[in-house]
């Protein structure tokens, strides 16, 4: 009997990053984990991050874990004869939603004889928990986005609080207490992934049973389409050269997200979440993320040497028409090659919008 864990989350909330630590606790606690990533394209930065971490990862790619369920189950199929894995955790789409209903439902029903799984943990970043609820404060009408934020709430059982170093101690006890009131069923925890605070309590949480698994999600799948419709979704990947000697793979990373920062502060452009990985030839990886227009990239891992050449992986999620984020990422690339003296050749830009979600299944809860 292996456990699989389900993760949910809004783009850029500390999925990625949340899978990873607890990974790495549960297997310092004698547990066998492996994580699967998943993604509407392909060539994702969160697969690349989680490689250089664990031994054994897999993903989901092409659609969410709702439209791709089979390719969930192969690939949980895959890590337990492959790795003897005892425990899964999978990180789905940061757009996607009614994960009660379209993948732990039918796990339970279909494979429970040989998984048990966890209770459904959404996680949640504060600030943008602070920036839609501003919103609704200014009397502004919902928007798309947002009502999927929402749903992704409601169906949890396990509202997961992450990067509490972000904000004040004061501000962090009253927004567990509003989403404790606001969601009675579910366990909220508040922990941060990267400085491994509090992580044991999410730990803690998985091993409960789940308490919100009835919950019937209302949800307006014409809305949640159109929210998913709203971000362009790119991926591409680049082969850099220095023009000269070796050139720092950070820094040319970081080129491309301000660039791009402040394209979409300027256009007002919600952005999810914008990534990067650089591969050197030397065998390092700088990793660097955006998840606020107009904010600094954070610095997630650093290179210390110049190296000849790389490859980058650049994710960029972002609310605008996939033709605009096309050209603005070429012209934060061509910004970065100039300021890092790197020569850059890049797969085609190839922003899409992600497609009307169409689970494989949907199921009522049990006796509903
Ligand atoms: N300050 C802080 N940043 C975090 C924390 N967890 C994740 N992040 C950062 O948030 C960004 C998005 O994280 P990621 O795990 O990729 O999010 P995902 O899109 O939900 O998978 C990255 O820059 C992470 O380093 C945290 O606990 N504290
Ligand atoms: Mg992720």
């Amino acid at each position: 009997m292996i456990t699989f864990v389900p993760l949910t989350g809004f783009l850029g909330a500390g999925k990625t990053t949340t899978m990873t630590a607890a990974a790495l606790a549960l297997q310092a606690k004698g547990r066998k984990v492996a994580v699967i990533t998943n993604d509407q394209g392909v060539e994702l930065v969160d697969t690349k991050l989680v490689r250089s971490e664990l031994d054994s990862v897999a993903e989901v790619t092409g659609g969410c874990f709702c439209c791709k369920f089979e390719d969930l189950v192969e690939a949980v199929v895959a890590l337990v004869a492959s790795d003897g894995v005892d425990t899964v955790i999978a990180e789905a789409v940061g757009s996607c939603t009614d994960l009660q209903a379209t993948v732990v439902r039918p796990l339970r029903q279909y494979y429970g004889d040989d998984m048990v799984v966890a209770p459904l943990t959404t996680v949640v970043d504060p600030l943008r928990h602070l920036a839609f609820a501003r919103a609704a404060e200014r009397g502004e009408p919902e928007s798309d986005l947002s009502y999927l934020f929402r749903q992704q709430i409601t169906e949890a059982d396990v509202i997961a609080v992450n990067k509490l170093d972000t904000v004040s101690p004061e501000r962090a006890v009253e927004l567990l207490a509003l989403l404790r009131s606001a969601h009675p069923k579910a366990a909220v925890v508040g922990y941060s992934a990267t400085t491994g605070a509090h992580l044991e309590e999410l730990l803690d949480a998985w091993q409960a049973p789940a308490t919100n698994e009835d919950v019937v999600l209302d949800i307006d799948y014409d809305r949640y389409a159109a929210a998913e419709a709203q971000l362009a979704w790119m991926n591409q990947e680049l082969d850099l050269t220095a023009t000269e000697g070796g050139f720092d793979a950070a820094a040319w990373a970081r080129t491309v997200l301000s660039e791009l920062s402040s394209w979409a502060a300027e256009h007002d452009a919600v952005i999810g979440h914008a990534k990067i990985t650089v591969e050197t030839a030397d065998g390092d990886l700088a990793k660097l993320s955006l998840t606020e227009a107009g904010a600094r990239p954070t610095l997630d891992r650093s290179t210390d040497r110049a190296a000849p050449t790389g490859r980058a992986v650049v994710n960029a999620r972002v609310a605008c028409e996939p033709a605009a984020l096309d050209a603005a990422v070429t012209g934060a690339v061509e910004a970065a090659d100039l300021s890092a003296a790197v020569t850059s050749s890049a797969t085609a830009p190839v922003s899409f919008k992600p497609s009307y979600p169409r689970p494989v299944h949907r199921l009522a809860p049990a006796g509903a």
